[in-house]
């Protein structure tokens, strides 16, 4: 039987961090023996909003080259970057012409986003939930493994596939979101009432994958957390919550044997104890990314090889597509 099909993407932003990591790029890699799979760097979503050209070039390379580090492989997935196939930009064009502006005009992201821009807000920015519509109906995907911010675009993107469907015969699959019930959300360690964010102004509320150990203990040492003693998960105490969750994803043990190993220790030993697990962890990958990186033109290889197997399913599609509304 013929393996059901992934699809996600991921903004060339550089500085991924570790809600990135365990609300994403992780649980990419624990599926992809399982299924077809599709990761993209997706560079003209980064676009919306103003990038300097060089550092945008710098970043496209290095999150590839993280998502390379963290596990994805070309046997299981095809890794590539969005602009290197045109076909993404072109059935965003023919996705803009059936869906409604009041659409995009319910969408939280944006709202947030352009709130943020005020008078310099795109087009771009306001059309992008319809470019990643395009980015996962071209490859047919079942599965979006994303973090809990994604489920509203994953759920418009299935009201787009199904007006297309409804208009011109079937032609896409409705794709499902696939959030961790732990992870889908990692909170900053200094603002832990918002999610983990490149953007957010303060430095030290986001890990960021490349992190030295040092740079990991400082801001560990310094995340929010209150007044209270006792160490348990609490939704309403989202400062120790957040540390104990990250805990609990990276070293994978229940919260009864958690809460009961911090039972006679102090929130210094937490975060003593927790920057050390996230140093850990992201040594393997740090490691990698060092190696492969510096391997010259490993990277330009396998993003070409990526491109050429991602172009070769998407221009089917597309092609597809034009038949039904009559390009063709
Ligand atoms: P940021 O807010 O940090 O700029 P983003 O969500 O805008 O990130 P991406 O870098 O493209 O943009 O996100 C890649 C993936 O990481 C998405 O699936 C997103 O849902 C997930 N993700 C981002 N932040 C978190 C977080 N704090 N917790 C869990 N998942 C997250
Ligand atoms: N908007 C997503 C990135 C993204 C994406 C996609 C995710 C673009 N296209 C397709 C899943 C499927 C974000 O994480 N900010």
């Amino acid at each position: 039987m013929a393996k059901k099909k992934i699809f996600s993407g991921i903004q060339a932003t550089g500085n991924l961090h570790l809600g990135n990591y365990l609300g994403a790029i992780r649980n990419w890699v624990k599926l992809q023996a399982d299924y077809d799979n599709y990761f993209c760097v997706v560079d003209l979503h980064t676009i919306t909003v103003p990038q300097d050209p060089e550092v945008l070039r710098a970043n496209i390379r290095e999150v590839a080259g993280l998502l390379f580090a963290s596990g994805l492989d070309a046997d299981n997935s095809v890794v590539f970057v969005q602009s290197h196939v045109r076909a993404h930009s072109e059935l965003a064009w023919i996705l803009n012409c059936i869906t409604p502006m009041g659409w995009l005009h319910r969408m939280t992201q944006f709202k947030e986003k352009s709130e943020k821009q005020k008078d310099e807000v795109s087009i771009g920015l306001f059309d992008y939930p319809v470019l990643q519509a395009a980015d996962i109906l071209l490859y047919d995907a079942d599965l979006v493994p994303v973090g809990e911010d994604q489920k509203q675009h994953i759920e418009l993107c299935r009201d787009i596939a199904q007006r297309f469907n409804y208009r011109y015969g079937d032609l896409f699959v409705l794709p499902d979101a696939y959030i961790a019930e732990v992870g889908g959300r990692v909170m900053g360690l200094s603002n832990p009432e918002k999610k983990m964010s490149k953007s957010e102004e303060k430095k030290d509320d986001a890990i960021f994958l490349l992190d030295s150990p040092d740079q990991i203990r400082a801001k560990v040492k310094r995340a929010t957390t209150d007044s209270m003693r006792e160490i348990c998960f609490d939704d309403n105490r989202p400062g120790i919550n957040n540390l104990l969750t990250i805990y609990q994803l990276l070293t994978e043990k229940s919260k009864a044997a958690i809460v009961e190993y911090f039972s006679t220790k102090s929130y210094k030993d937490l975060k003593e104890e927790l920057a050390e697990v996230i140093a850990e962890s992201l040594r393997p990958l740090q490691e990698r990314y060092r190696e492969l990186t510096g391997e010259k033109g490993y990277l330009d290889q396998k993003l070409d090889e990526g491109a050429r197997l991602a172009d070769e399913a998407a221009e089917r599609k597309l092609k597809a597509v034009q038949d039904k509304i009559g390009l063709r």
